[in-house]
């Protein structure tokens, strides 16, 4: 049966989080959602490579991918995947990173890494984000497809060690972690959907074509969120996009007034003539 919406295991998937730290959507994206994407994504492509070896040289990432079209708009928002962040994350949850990956021939396998490193709180500990990472080609052992650690999402600061300080990946990777990887080889449309303490990386790619994929991640309501939304998508296209979206993009408060802005509710800011507290209040 199709893991659709409605007849979507949020309880197993929650199981599978909670014991290995990750857990796989086999259909998540409809045939038609993934002609969306590819649509979606292609005047994109093309342009850009990344800057140094963890957005990988051979890699091309479009980043704030939730301002890019409707269908990125109604996947960050997917029933499902909220679903099981309501099972980790406090309400208010953000989105935290919305970026596509496309991993060309060539590239090697990215630093190892967790996605919620940047929160320098000692280990084991809850996560503080988790991410989805989205097939839009088929994953291969070949190709880039992402490689975790199973069940490293309970290691400690100990096992950890010399990975990740916080501010940038530690090179090299311990080579005793190597064996332990797993790449995930799904079909394009799957999704894996991870703890931000989980170890992983994108895989290198050993075939002739590039591996297209894209992750949106979501954080803790108090976290600081590797992408700032507020300058990153542009007003105009916040007013027109859901409640929801709004939401995750940070237009809430964290109770009691954790993201106010000059005494107000940010969604004030995106009222028609709405005019900036500061610039009217100035002598
Ligand atoms: O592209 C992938 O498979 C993983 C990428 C990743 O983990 C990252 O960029 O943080």
């Amino acid at each position: 049966m199709p893991d659709t919406a409605s007849a979507f295991d949020t309880a197993g998937h929650t199981a599978r989080l909670r014991e290995q730290g990750f857990t796989i959507i086999p259909d998540f994206l409809s045939p038609d959602m993934l002609r969306a994407v590819r649509e979606g994504l292609a005047p994109y492509l093309g342009s850009h490579n990344g800057r140094n070896d963890f957005e990988g040289y051979k890699t091309e990432r479009v980043y704030t991918l939730v301002a890019r079209g409707a269908v990125f708009e109604d996947i960050t928002c997917d029933a499902r995947v909220l679903a099981l962040c309501d099972q980790f994350l406090k309400p208010g949850y953000l989105l935290t990173a919305s970026q596509s990956i496309c991993i060309h021939p060539g590239e090697t396998p990215q630093p190892l890494h967790s996605d919620d490193g940047f929160y320098t709180l000692p280990r084991p500990r809850p996560a503080i984000s988790l991410s989805t990472i989205v097939a839009v080609d088929a994953f291969t052992a070949q190709n880039g497809g992402t490689e975790i650690i199973p069940c490293s999402h309970a290691w400690n600061e100990a096992q950890l060690a010399g990975l990740y300080d916080g501010r940038e990946v530690t090179a090299p990777d311990r080579p005793e972690l190597e064996g332990r990887l797993r790449p995930l080889e799904m079909p394009a449309g799957a999704c894996v959907f991870f703890l931000g303490t989980l170890l992983h990386r994108g895989g290198a790619n050993r075939s002739a074509a590039p591996r297209l994929a894209f992750s949106n991640q979501y954080c803790e309501p108090w976290a600081r969120t590797q992408e700032n939304f507020f300058l990153g998508v542009p007003p105009q296209l916040v007013r027109g996009m859901s409640p929801r979206l709004q939401t995750l993009l940070g237009y809430g408060i964290w109770p009691p007034f954790m993201g106010h802005v000059t005494a107000s509710h940010p969604l004030k800011t995106l009222e028609p003539g709405y005019v900036n507290t500061v610039l009217a209040q100035r002598p």
